[in-house]
């Protein structure tokens, strides 16, 4: 059996939608809840004290595109075996997590949690989500997938932060969802194929059936550390 730490986070959310996918069995442990992931327990096992932590018997991975990459390569699916198209997932795997990813938790913090009390910071981040979102939706000019034409982990790993852009209030800084650019069809395109995915739809759901708006505050106080999580 697998157990998944977990939160109703965009890099927590990840790994229930490839579970999803995948069909796997697995036991879900809210890992944020009253700052579980900072107890002893869990830091033996990441001591970087971040969710999402998957532990599958003696194998335990931290880091949400190990872990995708883990699950990816445990079941023989969502990452081909062909080096080009599979070189092409890693490296689209690593421009969410270090390009899409930061860059929007920084966004939330400097403009959701912290109310925007510094704009210059805040300007900082929505121009550079902006400009990834326009880079994605260059990327998927002619694809239906991050990778080319099979859906892989990497869609799953951009899915729940371009999300974020629709659901949480800060995506009205956002070019994307406010409709202000008409530069984003593919990416809209692409997102509400991915969304429609059942196993996406039930990913969603982990660890609870919280609406949109309540999962995004649970995510910033996730991240900023200010929320009830960290009590
Ligand atoms: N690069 C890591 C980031 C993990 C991360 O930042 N997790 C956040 C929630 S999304 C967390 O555990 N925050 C709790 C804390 O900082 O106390 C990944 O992709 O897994």
């Amino acid at each position: 059996m697998i157990d998944l730490y977990t939160d109703a986070t965009p890099n927590g959310l990840k790994i229930s939608i490839a579970l999803e996918e995948l069909g796997l069995q697995y036991k879900v442990h809210k890992g944020l809840n009253d700052g579980a992931n900072t107890r002893p327990e869990f830091t033996t096992m990441n001591p970087n004290q971040k969710i999402p932590l998957l532990k599958d018997s003696e194998v335990i991975v931290s880091e949400s595109g190990a872990i995708l990459f883990y699950l990816a390569e445990k079941s023989g699916t969502l990452l081909p075996k062909d080096l080009l198209k599979r070189t092409k997932v890693i490296e689209m795997l690593m421009l969410q997590m270090s390009g899409l990813g930061p860059n929007c938790g920084q966004l939330l913090v400097w403009g959701g949690a912290w109310n925007n009390e510094h704009p210059v910071a805040t300007q900082r981040y929505a121009q550079e989500v902006n400009r990834l979102f326009n880079v994605l939706n260059t990327l998927l000019e002619g694809h239906e997938y991050f990778a080319g034409d099979e859906y892989s982990i990497a869609d799953i790993a951009f899915f729940p932060w371009v999300r974020m852009a629709f659901v949480h209030p800060i995506g009205e800084m956002l070019e994307l969802a406010t409709g202000k650019s008409t530069k984003h069809a593919n990416l809209i395109a692409w997102y509400e194929r991915i969304g429609q995915r059942e196993a996406v739809q039930r990913g969603l759901l982990i660890p609870e059936a919280n609406p949109p708006e309540v999962q995004m505050e649970i995510f910033v106080n996730a991240v900023v550390g200010l929320g009830g999580l960290h009590k």
